[in-house]
């Protein structure tokens, strides 16, 4: 097992979001230091709620937790932002105790510069969602930079179709770079060494019925019977988008206690700012050096789900 690292975890309170605050309380080598919430893909009361219940029933009640203000320019589809809301009536995070979770008085970002500031050694950022609060932070306060040990981010599509079906769009991009395009762009333009996982690897990785009926087995225990339901609840998006719904979260997050299980390789790129392809990814020799995770045995990633979430 690696060295403890400090984690922040930047998330956008979907259901995969969810499911990887989940594996972070669950993982031995992280250090949880706080957790931002980006109002992107969630309505943001119920995701705040549900993340502090979540870390309540995992026995970690004290990390703190910071509402995200912040606004992108294109905004998700409601559809899926009540997601948030339907989580956070689940009885399995209703059962009775204290809330937990601290709430902090400052909005997202003013608390990420805070975290990252008074950090003695540099963290580790998760991001699961659209970079806008780290984006701020890199911008009004620089001094952050050599704070950041590394940027583990989900988003972007290189080589394959984006995800994003919005009018006067070409479908090219990835919606967590797409809700800010401008935020992505300012991370990439920093110094900070950004480990990517794109639709590229995380298409390997749908929500099929298998993997999500294999929580049944350990029906009982709260934090199996949580994971099963928030990957039910994934069902549907495929009939309703054509495109599955993937683990491209939980995924991303994994990367932090099984890094074997990724190859990667180096690629140069930027972001699209502007225009229909806006929030595209695109390789380019003149564009910054980002690690993006290229292969990964599907398997594998289902195996070590049901192994951590039992
Ligand atoms: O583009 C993937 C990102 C991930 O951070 N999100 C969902 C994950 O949290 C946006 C998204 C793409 N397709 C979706 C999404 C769908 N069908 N339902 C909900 N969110
Ligand atoms: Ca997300």
């Amino acid at each position: 097992m690696s060295d403890v690292r400090t984690v922040i975890h930047d998330h956008d309170g979907g259901l995969d979001d969810i499911l990887s605050l989940l594996l972070l309380t669950r993982y031995g080598n992280v250090a949880l230091r706080g957790v931002t919430v980006t109002p992107a893909d969630c309505l943001l009361a119920p995701a705040l709620s549900v993340t502090r219940k979540v870390l309540a029933m995992t026995g970690l009640p004290h990390v703190p937790v910071a509402a995200g203000e912040l606004q992108g320019r294109n905004p998700f589809p409601l559809e899926w932002r009540i997601d948030a809301l339907r989580m956070d009536a689940l009885p399995v995070l209703n059962r009775p105790g204290p809330l937990g979770g601290e709430p902090v008085d400052l909005p997202a970002h003013r608390q990420l510069a805070a975290w990252l500031l008074a950090a003695e050694a540099p963290v580790t950022v998760l991001a699961t969602g659209p970079m806008t609060n780290l984006a701020w932070c890199l911008d009004r306060h620089p001094e952050v930079e050599p704070k950041i040990a590394e940027v583990v981010f989900m988003g972007g599509a290189l080589d394959v179709p984006g995800n994003v079906d919005q009018p006067g769009h070409d479908g090219s991009a990835e919606w967590n770079i797409y809700w800010d395009p401008d935020a992505a762009q300012r991370v990439f333009d920093s110094g900070v060494p950004v480990t990517m996982f794109p639709l590229d690897i995380t298409d390997l990785v749908p929500i099929i019925g298998e993997f999500a009926c294999a929580f049944g087995e350990h029906y009982g225990n709260p934090v199996s019977d949580l994971a099963g339901t928030l990957l039910a609840m994934t069902f549907g998006t495929l009939e309703t988008t054509g495109m599955p719904y993937c683990g491209w979260d939980s995924l991303t997050t994994s990367y932090l206690a099984v890094p074997d299980m990724f190859e990667f390789e180096t690629a140069r790129c930027r972001v699209v700012t502007t225009g229909p392809s806006q929030g595209r990814t695109v390789r380019d020799p003149a564009g910054r050096p980002v690690k993006c995770a290229r292969t990964v045995d599907p398997d594998h990633f289902y195996k070590h789900c049901l192994a951590t979430l039992t």
